[in-house]
Formats: structure tokens, C-alpha cells, sequence
């Protein structure tokens, strides 16, 4: 059976160029520093950030985990979006493993935080008051149809985390696709930013790999909350290896996602019996609503399951499409037929 994976960009494979890489990576033992080919990896990111320093972590969860770690101390508070994958997805990893409060503001549609729930967000000094020391953004972001955040916006949020003495950090898991939506290179998406996650397993297609981002003092404590989480790799070379060739083969690619899933969405809306507006789908996640009676997104996404489409249900009506690097246009042809006799 044909089978059409939009689950997620996290299920792809490792090009040809990458398992070339692995193999003939140079390694040493990275705990010890001396691991070149994570090295690499480590200065290329932070030049391409425009950052002083990054560190190669397991996941895109631990990256978010050793920030929020290095930027607060037990007891401090972390403003952030309540659809935000940090809050939604991370187990409440910052408060379970390092007693962080977590203060929610509601994300607008489009991701965002509206800069007078930010302000009002943050604690003034007053003894029964836990005290803010960070915000975090998501771009893009995911639970929000995978919306960009502009640099104006970016920007704005920067001036208030300065304004309080707050750090900001971004939850870039998908940082290179608001880069090539919005034709604005992610070093300037993130100038404002203290630090920086990225993944490299996500539309990247490397099999493993996230890389945080930030300033000289910043990584160096950063290197040790990465080690007491365990995540101390040693000949990490070869992972790194396919995270080199993500970052320079990878990105450009993207906007074919871009147009799957654009296309994906106006199939989609064609069809009665679902519910969903192609102007908002701007990379590559999709996001609908069921609203033929009967029918959940867990029915829907069983029934597409045993057609060969997999998606994933994010509610009880609502469903996730995400173009990724094995998805081609005839996929979304061919998926968006599956649909239309499971729907009409
Ligand atoms: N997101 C995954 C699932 O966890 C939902 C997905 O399929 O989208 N930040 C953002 C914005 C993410 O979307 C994800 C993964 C992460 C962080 C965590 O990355 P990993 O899975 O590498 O820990």
C-alpha cells in the first residue's frame, strides 16, 4: 500500500548525503571537547545565528530544557504562550527537574504574544511575588499553524525583555522555515534573542539533533546542565556529521514543503465536511477542523491510517498535516483523493 506519512517532519529519513557523512565523520570524545566534527557543527550554527557560542544537544525538548535551566534559578518564572510546545508538549520538564514557574499568556492565532500581555505578565518586586526572568517565543510555531514571528515582532518582544531585565529565548525548532517564509535570514529573526534552539531532525531530515545557541558564558554553563541531564555524548561526531549536511543542503529545500502543504490546504478547503483557511498555512503545517457530524479526528485519522495517509488528531475535531522531506506534490494529489471519498 501506498503510505503518505504526514505526521510530522520528524519522520524522515536520513538523505544519502548524510549517512555518507556518518560514516566518514572524524570523531573524539565530545565530553572532553575534542570532537571535531561536533565542533564544527557547534561554530557553524553559531555563526549562522549570529551568536558567540552554540552546543549540540539530543533533542529539541533538551534544548528547550538545559535554556530554560541555564537562564533560571528554582522559583524564577518563565512568561510563555499557552499553545507553546514548552507548556503543551515537555512534560513540564522546567518545573519537574528545575523549579521553574511557568506564567502563561495566551497565544494570538498567528503565535505570537501580545506585547501588553507580556508587560502585564511581568512580576513587579514584591515579596510574595515570584520573580520573571525569562520569555519564551516559538518560531515558528507549531501549535499555531506553524506561523513565522516577523522580526518586527521579534524585535518588539526584545526591547520589553530589555526594558525588564529579562532574557528571551526561541524555540526554533522551525527557525529555518519562518527563514525561508519570510525571505529574512534567521540571524536577524533571533538578534534579540539570549538563546536559540534549532532541530535538526525536523524538516532538516537529520536522524538526531538540536542545537542551542547564545552567548560565550551562556554555552559554557549551558555544557554543564547538558551534562547533569546526561546528555554528555562522546563520539557525537557522527550524528553531527548529518546535522552539517542538514544545515547546508536542507534549508533551501523547504520551500517545497511550503508549496505542499499550500497545496495540501486548498485541497482541503474544497471539501465539504471539513473546515479550514489556506491563507494561514505560511510553512508547513496544516492544521483543520472535522465538522461533518459523526466524525472525530480519531475516527478520520483511523480510516486514513487504513488508506495508506497518516496524520496526526491535535483535538477532538482538529488534525495535523506536515509536509516533510519524502512528501512530493503527487503525495498531496494522491492524499487529497484518500480524503475526498473518505469525506463526500
Ligand atoms: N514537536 C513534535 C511533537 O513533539 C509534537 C512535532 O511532531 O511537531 N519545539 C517545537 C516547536 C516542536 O515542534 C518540537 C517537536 C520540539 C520543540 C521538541 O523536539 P524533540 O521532539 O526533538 O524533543
Amino acid at each position: 500500500m501506498r503510505i503518505i506519512d504526514l505526521r510530522s517532519d520528524t519522520v524522515t529519513r536520513p538523505t544519502t548525503a548524510m549517512r555518507r557523512a556518518m560514516s566518514d565523520a572524524e570523531v573524539g570524545d565530545d565530553v572532553f571537547g575534542e570532537d571535531p566534527t561536533v565542533n564544527r557543527l557547534e561554530e557553524m550554527v553559531a555563526k549562522r545565528l549570529g551568536k558567540e557560542a552554540a552546543l549540540f544537544v539530543a533533542s529539541g525538548t533538551m534544548a528547550n530544557l538545559v535554556s530554560q535551566l541555564t537562564h533560571c534559578g528554582r522559583g524564577n518564572e518563565v512568561i510563555l504562550g499557552d499553545q507553546s510546545h514548552i507548556f503543551f508538549y515537555e512534560q513540564g520538564g522546567s518545573a519537574a527537574l528545575g523549579g521553574i514557574h511557568p506564567r502563561t499568556v495566551p497565544n494570538q492565532p498567528d503565535g505570537k504574544l501580545a506585547l501588553p500581555d507580556i508587560e502585564v505578565a511581568v512580576r513587579t518586586d514584591d515579596i510574595h511575588f515570584p520573580r520573571t526572568s525569562l520569555i519564551v517565543l516559538e518560531n515558528t510555531h507549531n501549535r499555531c499553524n506553524g506561523t513565522p514571528l516577523d522580526t518586527d515582532y521579534m524585535h518588539s518582544v526584545g526591547e520589553i525583555a530589555r526594558r525588564y531585565g529579562l532574557k528571551v529565548h526561541v524555540d526554533g525548532a522551525r527557525l529555518f522555515n519562518a527563514e525561508v517564509a519570510l525571505g529574512v535570514e534567521a540571524r536577524d529573526l533571533v538578534a534579540e534573542a539570549d538563546s536559540v534552539s534549532i532541530c535538526l531532525s525536523k524538516g532538516l531530515a537529520a536522524p538526531v539533533g538540536s542545537v542551542v545557541s547564545g552567548t560565550n558564558d551562556f554555552i559554557s554553563e549551558a555544557r554543564r546542565v547538558r551534562k547533569v541531564l546526561g546528555g554528555g555524548m562522546r563520539q557525537a561526531g557522527v550524528l553531527a556529521a548529518a546535522g552539517i549536511v542538514a544545515l547546508t543542503e536542507m534549508v533551501d529545500r523547504l520551500e517545497d514543503d511550503h508549496i505542499n502543504s499550500r497545496k495540501l490546504a486548498e485541497g482541503l478547503a474544497d471539501m465539504d465536511g471539513l473546515s479550514i483557511d489556506p491563507n494561514r498555512v505560511k510553512t508547513n503545517i496544516v492544521y483543520f477542523e472535522v465538522t461533518r457530524s459523526g466524525m472525530t479526528s480519531q475516527i478520520v485519522t483511523e480510516k486514513l491510517d487504513s488508506r495508506g495517509v497518516r496524520l496526526l488528531p491535535a483535538g477532538p475535531n482538529r488534525l495535523r498535516a506536515v509536509t516533510n522531506y519524502h512528501i512530493t506534490s503527487d503525495d498531496i494529489d494522491y492524499a487529497l483523493g484518500v480524503f475526498s471519498n473518505l469525506i463526500t
